[in-house]
């Protein structure tokens, strides 16, 4: 069985322990030293004696932290360090580590400080040492766990296998010619797929290298592409703000369009880059950002390929691996070209199932395996796939994130000062989609403000979920049943005379 980071695992087989695997800021570890830091924290991770929570902040430690526990073969829980009280006590009972790996200086909240704590170094002191060359576990072993978000309830844990994440790396390099001699320049989270899967298993299993900007940044990006970067990795919502800088024509705009123009792949994903910023993109580098399409569940589906025709609003065909459907909503194929269907793929990239739910699991795929994506979408003859819309319309993008309007009704609810809410996703140029919460007050008299609410949010969930817009209503639409009617209250938004 070929290891999952042969680079790291096999050290000899690879050849390149002196390059660069990581950069944040002045902080470079090579491949040598990247295996020993991660090798002298391996015997600590297995000796915790369960899987292990990450506290992942945009930092080499959460690198370092995430290679030993693959090197390790243990379950490695990535966890947002923005998460508020409410989800990450959820998402530490659910997933119930044995340990929690942080950086030295890392101040953990109660929750996490209750559990034994393993400090990842990198500095030039920290304990180091390859080890033995350590065991590849079996291709079901669980790698990641990835807290994603539904429609309703608290997000769910996706158990991701070391089989998923080998094969939709290897149908990536397929596409894109993805070689170790790439360096990969992004700002993503570390605790999602996209950022972590993609932007740092990624290069590591090539044998290449990547620069994490910590934040997102014109200058930033502008600086690494100049650099030697080869690959942008980003959500719509960085290449809008790309878009914008290159608008201004000032000094950073023409640093900029000449970086982007440079390098050999500008990729989007995580949601839909609208045709206009892909335009804009194109006018200001004469290059065009390709898209790929991805779900935590099911990690790539579809890419546009590297030597392939990039189409603007498109996500590309199938990667090498993977099969792909539309089908009705009573399951059947769709008849006819260009008839919108549900996705539902099938193939060595998916997930095995939620952690704890089995009823979950149980409806995410058919009986015969197919995994239903709750994305709509047409394919071309040529096999490119245009995703139209979603299944739920309670499941927001914004940002890149996914957010589920119930586990954000459910916070808002528990405000003293809100008796009733819904909450809806609308059009943002920047984010996508911006989360705008319908709020009846308990005391008409005095209705808490948006801050308020939005605090509220962000304190107990997260603040990439906290209400951008916050609407104050005598009563919420309902049907005969008493069910909210949503599509009455964006309707009311576009129309004349409400506001937060
Ligand atoms: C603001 N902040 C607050 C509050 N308001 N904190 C507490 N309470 C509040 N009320 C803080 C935020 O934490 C943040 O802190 C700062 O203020 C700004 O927040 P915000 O405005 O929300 O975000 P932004 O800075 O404008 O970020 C835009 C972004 C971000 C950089 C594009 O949305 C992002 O990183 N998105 C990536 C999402 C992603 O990776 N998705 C992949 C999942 P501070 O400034 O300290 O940060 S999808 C996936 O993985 C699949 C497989 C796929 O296909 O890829
Ligand atoms: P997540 O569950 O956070 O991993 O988000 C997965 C969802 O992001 C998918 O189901 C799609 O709705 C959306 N998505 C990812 N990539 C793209 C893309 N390139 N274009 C449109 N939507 C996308």
């Amino acid at each position: 069985m070929t290891p999952l980071l042969p680079a790291l695992q096999n050290p000899p087989a690879a050849g390149n322990e002196g390059r660069e695997a990581v950069r944040f800021g002045e902080l470079s570890l090579s491949y040598a030293r990247l295996g020993d830091l991660a090798g002298a924290l391996r015997p600590r991770i297995t000796g915790a004696g369960g899987r292990v929570a990450v506290w992942a902040t945009p930092s080499a430690e959460t690198v370092v932290a995430v290679v030993a526990a693959l090197l390790a073969g243990v379950p490695a829980v990535p966890l947002n360090p923005k998460t508020g009280e409410r989800e990450l006590a959820h998402i530490v009972t659910d997933s119930a580590p044995a340990a929690v790996l942080a950086a030295p200086g890392d101040v953990l909240p109660p929750v996490l400080a209750a559990l034994p704590r393993i400090d990842v170094r990198v500095d030039a002191d920290a304990p180091a040492s390859p080890g033995p060359v350590p065991v590849e576990p079996g291709p079901g072993t669980a790698a990641l766990i990835v807290y994603t978000s539904g429609t309703t309830g608290p997000p769910k844990g996706a158990v991701l296998p070391r089989r998923a994440v080998a094969a939709s790396l290897d149908a990536l390099e397929d596409a894109w010619g993805w070689t170790g001699e790439d360096v990969l320049v992004h700002s993503l989270p570390l605790f999602h797929v996209h950022g972590l899967v993609l932007g740092v298993l990624g290069p590591l299993r090539r044998g290449g290298s990547v620069r994490h900007l910590g934040r997102f940044s014109a200058e930033g990006v502008a600086r690494e592409l100049a650099d030697g970067g080869t690959m942008l990795f980003g959500v719509p919502t960085m290449y809008h703000r790309l878009a914008e800088v290159l608008a201004d024509a000032g000094e950073t705009g023409t640093a900029l369009a000449g970086a982007l123009a440079g390098a050999r792949l500008l990729v989007s994903g995580s949601a839909a880059l609208p045709v206009h910023d892909h335009a804009r993109l194109y006018a200001a580098t004469g290059r065009r950002v390709i898209e790929r399409y991805g779900m935590t569940e099911t990690l790539m589906n579809t890419g546009v390929r590297a030597d392939g025709v990039p189409r603007p609003g498109t996500v590309g065909p199938p990667l090498a691996g993977v099969e792909l459907r539309l089908v009705e909503e009573d399951g059947s194929p769709v008849s006819g070209p260009e008839a919108i269907g549900e996705i539902q793929v099938r193939g060595a990239n998916l997930f095995s199932g939620y952690l704890n739910r089995p009823d979950a699991t149980a409806a995410a795929f058919t009986e015969d395996g197919w995994f239903r994506t709750g994305d709509m979408a047409t394919v071309a003859p040529d096999g490119y796939v245009t995703i139209v819309g979603r299944k739920a319309t309670d499941l927001i993008k914004s940002g890149g994130y996914k957010i589920g309007a119930g586990e954000i009704e459910n916070a808002l609810l528990d405000h003293p000062g809100v008796r009733e809410a819904a909450v809806t996703g609308e059009p943002d140029a920047d984010l996508g989609e911006r989360i705008v919460a319908w709020v009846v007050p308990a005391d008409p008299g005095s209705p808490p403000g948006a801050a308020e609410l939005a605090d509220h949010v962000a304190k107990l969930l997260s603040p990439h979920k906290r209400p951008r817009v916050v609407h104050h209503l005598d009563a919420l639409p309902r049907n005969d049943l008493g069910k909210i009617m949503k599509r009455a209250l964006t309707a009311a938004s576009q129309g004349p005379g409400h506001g937060g």
